[in-house]
């Protein structure tokens, strides 16, 4: 299914006046609003593959329909989520779920639908068919060196595809831990996971990037071997220039800092960027700001301060990628709704007076330092994050109008009622 561009305006057209009224009201008051527009229209939040079907949880699994059963398919629903927004212009793969058969054939179809390849995903969490040793005890930290190595070249393959793609970057999150005290030698699983990743670094290509996630806990409930931002810090400093620090919002213990921690990541330049998703208890891999909206602006705010200071692109400086698992929305319109929300958290953070608030900070103005910060945090940007997708050809509104097409029909009387999305 492709959503045509007369399909699109006709729809703003019955939506045009009263936003029209709503962007005159917001914009009034913004000095630099054709720069933020600007931004906006830029900032390109890219979709996982495994994240167009229905996810599940250790206790069971509740399948959607019509989900995407190729790899073709994946594309072809992110190409109408970008139609729809103009905001989801990459697309991220993992191995070996996504393997392409012919990836000219494959460059060519993303090329039509506007999108590009993000960074490459590699898996050595399960087991697959035909290989020879399992992960089941670890993969680049494990106390076999034939485990280690055949983990190693799945990640070089992983690359190999990557680079007939066009994507630019690797990342590499890792299940590996313990479950158990005792169960292993810590300094050791982490010279081991070190060593196999400079093997893997080795074969990066002189312009990609080597993105190392940590996660706190789970599958593994003791220890996990690149548990928080230090101990992914640490690998990506040892690396080298080329390795980055990967924050993902739901892998932190409860409370942490992540805005902190994005500051100090971007002040020493070893922020790799983002997956998007938001969580109430551990990695609960939900709508971005569904229920820490606030936090999210926060996190914005230091990375546009972050970047300014550093004069990065915001658009791309680094990777921003939704990482997120829908047990019960329709995976599309769930990812419209994340990539709105972030949207609007860094609308809110472009609105910052940071004049204003460096001199706040400066006299010790407690009140005033959060004042700045809530004002624009509760501006309502809708509208300019609503012209921005105007400007650039996409809906005024993307989840009303995928509702009133009726998307998800149209998918399931292409692909049947039984199509499942692989990988999940
Ligand atoms: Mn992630």
């Amino acid at each position: 299914m492709k959503i045509e561009k007369s399909i699109i305006d006709q729809h703003n057209q019955g939506l045009q006046e009263r936003h029209q009224r709503a962007f005159d009201f917001v914009s009034s008051d913004v000095d630099n609003i054709d720069d933020i527009l600007e931004k906006l229209q830029r900032f390109q939040i890219a979709i996982p593959s495994w994240a167009l079907g229905t996810g599940g949880t250790r206790f069971g699994r509740f399948s959607g329909q019509g989900e995407p059963g190729s790899l073709e398919q994946k594309i072809e629903d992110v190409g109408l989520l970008h139609a729809l927004n103009q905001s989801s212009g990459a697309i991220s793969l993992h191995i070996p779920w996504d393997i392409p058969q012919n990836a000219e054939e494959i460059k060519a179809l993303a090329t039509s639908y506007g999108l590009k390849f993000d960074a490459m995903n590699s898996n050595t969490f399960q087991d697959q068919a035909g290989q020879a040793y399992s992960y089941k005890f670890g993969s680049l930290q494990h106390v076999d060196p034939n485990v280690r190595k055949q983990a190693v070249a799945h990640n070089i393959e992983v690359i190999k595809h990557g680079i007939a793609l066009g994507s630019k970057a690797l990342t590499v999150w890792l299940a590996d831990g313990s479950s158990f005290p005792g169960q292993l030698n810590f300094r050791e699983a982490f010279q081991n996971t070190l060593e196999s990743l400079k093997e893997i670094y080795a074969h990066l290509p002189a312009d990609w990037k080597l993105f190392v996630e940590y996660k706190a806990f789970e599958p593994n409930f003791y220890s996990t071997t690149i548990a928080d931002w230090g101990q992914s810090l640490l690998l990506a400093n040892k690396l080298g220039d080329k390795a980055y620090t990967l924050v993902d919002l739901g892998h932190h213990l409860p409370n942490a800092n992540i805005e902190q921690i994005v500051s100090l990541l971007l002040m020493e330049g070893k922020l790799a960027g983002f997956h998007f998703n938001d969580s109430k208890y551990a990695d609960d891999d939900l709508t971005a700001g569904a229920i820490r909206p606030y936090q999210l602006f926060l996190i914005f705010n230091e990375l546009v301060d972050g970047m300014d200071v550093r004069g990065i692109d915001h658009a791309t400086g680094l990777g921003w990628m939704i990482d997120a698992s829908h047990n019960l929305k329709d995976p599309l319109a769930d990812l419209l709704q994340s990539v709105e929300a972030i949207k609007i958290a860094y609308a809110q953070a472009l609105l910052v007076d940071r004049t204003a608030l460096k001199e706040a900070q400066q006299q010790n103005d407690v009140v005033r330092a959060q004042e700045i910060l809530q004002q624009a945090y509760r501006t309502d940007v809708r509208a300019i994050v609503a012209e921005s997708r105007l400007r650039s050809g996409a809906a005024l509104d993307p989840i009303g109008l995928f509702r009133a097409l009726d998307v998800r029909k149209k998918l399931i009387a292409e692909r049947g009622m039984n199509s499942v999305a692989t990988g999940l």
